[in-house]
């Protein structure tokens, strides 16, 4: 409870940050974009993981200026980075269920591309399968509000959630992220390995981008690499990076 209550002078007094974590093209091996993910650098507990106050802050519906805050940060600092000639790639952003239905989204994510002036197409939006339970066609019917945008959606910890695959086929996805849960423990000819290679062709078959998260070793990206996912992130290439740092991987990367 105590934690709750300091979210909202935690935002006001700057004490958020974002780290990035590269995603890796598997054909070209080249950096083509990056997750954003935030933390609390608390002055008595130090980084505090968003495991722990994301649904604190669901709880108490600071999430959505949270969320807000998270969005404007991600939007400026790609700008920044582009504009520097470091990169150009999409960031991708998470967000949460409860801000998803808000009748506020579409114009907060209008505003913030007019403030930091990014293209639309350099933003990726990653929501959870979970999402949808709410009330799928509400959902499909937001979801295209924001690919129209030119905006582009993923669908994170693919396999976890809702999953109704008959669904899936409605849902304006460009990229479904296969959860870590299907990566760890692969091994080659295993009845998960067949589960994994069914669920990557699915997502071909639905012409999505697959991404496999949670690589953390040679053996885990081999194997990937044979089931023909197209992108990866994981500790395996780099853990998610202070904004300084990321720059630094970003150079040296080749
Ligand atoms: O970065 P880490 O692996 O510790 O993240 C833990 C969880 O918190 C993940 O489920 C991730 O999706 C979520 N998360 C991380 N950053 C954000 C954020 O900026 N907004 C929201 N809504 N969730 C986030
Ligand atoms: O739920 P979502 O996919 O948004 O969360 C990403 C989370 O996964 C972040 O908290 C990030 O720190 C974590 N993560 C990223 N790469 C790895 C990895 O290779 N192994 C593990 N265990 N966690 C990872
Ligand atoms: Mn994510
Ligand atoms: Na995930």
């Amino acid at each position: 409870m105590q934690l709750e209550n300091e979210l909202k002078s935690a935002l006001r007094d700057g004490q958020f940050t974002l780290y990035y974590q590269p995603k890796i093209d598997a054909v070209s091996n080249e950096v083509i974009g990056a997750e954003a993910l935030i933390r609390w650098i608390h002055p008595e507990y130090g980084i505090i993981s968003p495991a722990k106050f994301i649904p604190l802050a669901e709880n108490s519906g600071i999430i959505l200026d949270i969320d807000e805050w998270v969005l404007r940060e991600a939007c400026r600092q790609n700008k920044a980075w582009q504009d520097q000639g470091l990169y150009n790639f999409p960031v991708a952003v998470n967000i949460s269920a409860r801000h998803f239905y808000q009748s506020n989204l579409i114009p907060m994510i209008t505003r913030i591309l007019e403030e930091t002036g990014l293209d639309p197409c350099y933003v990726v939006l990653e929501i959870t399968e979970g999402t949808l339970i709410k009330n799928v066609n509400y959902g499909i019917q937001i979801m295209e509000d924001i690919t129209k945008m030119g905006i582009r959606i993923s669908m994170d910890d693919f396999g976890t959630g809702y999953s109704s695959l008959s669904q899936l086929e409605r849902l304006p996805i460009s990229e479904m992220k296969l959860d870590r849960s299907f990566i760890e423990g692969l091994t080659d000819g295993s009845r998960k390995s067949s589960l994994v290679r069914a669920v990557i062709e699915l997502g071909h078959h639905m012409e999505l981008k697959v991404v496999a998260e949670g690589i953390e070793s040679p053996d885990d990206l081999k194997f990937l690499t044979e089931l023909k996912c197209d992108e990866f992130q994981g500790y395996f290439f780099s853990k998610p990076l202070p904004g300084e740092e990321f720059c630094g991987f970003i150079r040296d990367w080749d």
